[in-house]
């Protein structure tokens, strides 16, 4: 990281965050008090305590406003197309897999257009992290209905309010086959870089929800305050309940927040449930690549 782009002032020390990101696509897009930017930061801070080799290291996101923190990555990140992140992501994954491969994209991209690609990647359990920013609604695009709008909640689509029930998108990734399924808001910081830093020690289809807020098109539209209300309603109406079934932790507007780890079990990636079937049927003839024996001998 070159200096010049630093103002270091005497006697502060540099935000260990800022080597992670490429400050020369600063100012960022993200509205004051939008709170993905703190995601970054709790993110930043796992990755760099996880020990994990960070030239292995590949964070795709989708379109969107969460989308847009691949860009602002400084390691091998992809800003893809909208919904695509974790297909893209897996097809990383199974051209190298010795990949850390971290999906970081909104709840529009991954679950209304991508949401076929996201139960697939669970059911399967292919090996990587996907952290979802909930603050239902499209934000990017002015604030449209979203499969994770609450009941009621007004939005620029609907603007009598939704009547669409929404996604409790914890009961759906571990439906489908997460091994790790973890809900916080951007107010848990400590609680988020913890969770990250799990699931990227994790092998197989990792999940984090965080509930993330829109001041601009979501709570002002819904008059519920700006940044810092949304913060303080987190603050007030989150209830940490880890080992929670998932079954309970549904959302309503502006109702309680139910957070935690709610999910931590095993099951065979697809990388190792695809190269045991294949020895099993095809024996010396089946020769997986060095990377996917590295990998496979990892999980085990
Ligand atoms: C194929 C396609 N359809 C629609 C769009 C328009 N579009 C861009 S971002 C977006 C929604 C983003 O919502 P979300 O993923 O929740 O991200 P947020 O902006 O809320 O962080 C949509 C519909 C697009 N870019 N490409
Ligand atoms: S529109 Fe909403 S989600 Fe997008 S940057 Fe602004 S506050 Fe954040
Ligand atoms: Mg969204």
């Amino acid at each position: 990281m070159s200096e010049e782009l630093f103002e270091v002032e005497e006697g502060i020390p540099p935000n260990p965050v800022e080597e992670f990101l490429r400050m020369d696509r600063m100012p960022h897009i993200w509205c004051p008090g939008c709170g993905i930017g703190t995601t970054v930061n709790c993110f930043v801070r796992a990755l760099d305590s996880s020990g994990l080799d960070l030239d292995k290291v590949a964070v795709v996101s989708g379109i969107g406003c969460t989308g847009r923190v691949a860009g602002y990555l400084r390691l091998d990140s992809f800003h893809t197309t909208h919904g695509r992140a974790i297909p893209f992501a897996t097809g990383l994954k199974l051209a190298n897999p010795e990949l850390k491969v971290i999906v970081y994209s909104g709840d529009g991209d991954l679950t209304a257009i991508g949401g076929n690609h996201f139960i697939h990647a669970a059911r399967r359990n292919v090996d990587m992290t996907v952290i979802l920013l909930n603050n239902g609604i499209y934000g990017m695009t002015g604030g449209q209905v979203a499969p994770t709008t609450p009941i009621s909640a007004i939005a620029s689509t609907a603007p009598y309010g939704n009547f669409e029930e929404n996604f409790n998108l914890p009961y759906m990734a571990e439906s489908c086959g997460a091994v790790y399924v973890a809900r916080w808001t951007s107010f848990h910081v400590r609680h988020v870089t913890k969770s990250i830093k799990e699931a990227l020690a994790k092998k197989g289809f990792s999940f984090i929800e965080i509930v993330n807020p829109c001041p601009t098109l979501y709570s002002r539209r819904n008059k519920i305050g700006d940044g810092l209300d949304q913060m303080i309603y987190y603050r007030d109406n989150s209830e940490i309940r880890n080992g929670a079934d998932t079954k309970t932790v549904g959302m309503d507007f502006q109702g309680k927040i139910v957070v935690g780890k709610f999910v931590d079990r095993e099951r065979p990636t697809y990388d190792s449930a695809m190269m045991k079937y294949y020895q099993k049927k095809l024996g010396e003839d089946f020769v997986p690549s060095e990377e996917m024996r590295n990998s496979i001998h990892a999980e085990n």
